[in-house]
């Protein structure tokens, strides 16, 4: 299967409300992404301010001297001057967009869809004469006439760009529709490729994607910790994780996603909840007395992955819904022996608790010396 990701933390993920990146935080970030093997790096879009605009430059002059291996985009809106910005840049790639549904025609640019089409034709056209490669945004696509759409893509191609996104701008797809429009747009429109840009808003990004990609996309858009306008879109750790899981397909390297999720989350101020997939942290934390019976058994248990591959380890937390299996595994580590009835009798103190969210392992030393009526001491 062939697929890859487009990180697109630097743009999509800066339009999270109240996320701004320092220029030295960018370029941080852009070496970091590399590093973990996104095909591609979404730089920003040069024309909203000057701060973007210097990152974009010292983003590619990495990439010129050959720091960054992933190819870098700049984003562009559907007109002369931001294509003139982004390719003075010389990035690799501007990603030009448009809203073509008839709700952005009307609303926004104010054009029928025949004057969206020429515009369309004459910007994509015109960023080719910079001698650059292009990749066009439907913007709005997933509310789109459908052979609005496919005029729309073809008019694209035919200006010369060699990719296009199928943006669900509003995040209202799911996956069989998804997956259905994918196979039909690469059906009647050859000679380009597809990614798929998937917001969150229903909470079937990271599904919507892999039903692209089975449909026929080849780049998926992403953002580390899912940032993005409003909901934010494919969160990177949750589809690299799938991909791998599904397909087989490492598109990244999958034991360095903790630290760019760290590394963003910082950098962002958007903390990451601890549920969060894959890289959050009760990721691997298991709790119910069977749970964790089952995981010390065999961690297949109730792990699709082992926490290893992710560079991570399984841990359990200790509460009323303990069990014996938990508890005697926890003593043990500790270097503490009890015998059944003092087990049985620390487990019994522990349910009858009330509102205690965990106990660490001094409370239940503590415990263990109230019930034994010794004093344990625990293996350093
Ligand atoms: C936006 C633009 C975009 C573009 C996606 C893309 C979208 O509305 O801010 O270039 O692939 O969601 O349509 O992020
Ligand atoms: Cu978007």
């Amino acid at each position: 299967m062939k697929v890859g990701i487009l990180d697109s933390t630097l743009r999509e993920g800066e339009q999270t409300p109240g996320v701004v990146f320092t220029m030295e935080q960018r370029v941080e970030i852009a070496k970091a992404l590399s590093d973990l093997g996104v095909s591609m790096i979404e730089a920003g879009h040069p024309a909203v301010s000057p701060d973007i605009y210097e990152g974009i430059k010292r983003i590619v002059k990495l990439k010129r001297e050959g720091e960054i291996t992933s190819e870098i985009l700049g984003h562009s809106r559907a007109v002369k001057r931001d294509v003139e910005i982004a390719s003075e840049l010389e990035v690799d790639r501007i990603a030009i967009f448009y809203g073509v549904s008839d709700i952005h025609l009307k609303a926004k640019t104010k054009t029928t869809r025949e004057e969206a089409l020429n515009v369309i034709a004459d910007v994509v056209g015109y960023a080719k004469a910079h001698g650059v490669k292009v990749r066009f945004t439907a913007e709005d696509a997933t509310r789109t006439d459908l052979n609005y759409l496919v005029r729309v893509a073809k008019t694209a191609r035919d200006a010369g760009a060699d990719r296009i996104s199928i943006a669900d701008t509003v995040g209202i797809l799911y996956p069989t529709k998804t997956r259905e429009l994918f196979s039909y747009l690469v059906r009647e429109i050859p000679g380009v490729e597809f990614d798929i840009h998937a917001h969150n808003d229903l909470g079937m990004a990271v599904a919507n994607a892999l039903a692209a990609v089975e449909g026929g996309a080849t780049i998926i858009h992403a953002t580390v910790n899912g940032l993005g306008e409003r909901v934010g879109i494919v969160a990177l750790q949750s589809v690299a994780a799938a991909l791998k899981y599904h397909f087989n397909v490492e598109v990244v390297r999958l034991d360095k996603l903790v630290s760019v999720s760290s590394l963003v989350e910082k950098y962002s101020g958007i903390p990451t909840p601890p549920n969060f997939p894959i890289t959050g942290d009760y990721a691997f934390v298991h709790k119910a007395g069977v749970h964790v019976a089952g995981i010390l058994s065999d961690p297949r248990t109730y792990e699709f992955m082992p926490p290893e591959t992710f560079g991570r380890s399984r841990d359990y937390v200790i509460d009323k819904y303990t069990g014996k299996h938990a508890l005697k595994d926890r003593f043990e580590r500790l270097g503490v022996k009890l015998d059944d009835r003092e087990m049985e009798q620390v487990l019994a103190k522990i349910k009858s608790s009330q509102g205690t969210r965990y106990f660490r392992d001094v409370d239940l030393l503590e415990i263990a010396e109230e019930v034994t009526g010794k004093v344990l001491k625990p293996r350093p």
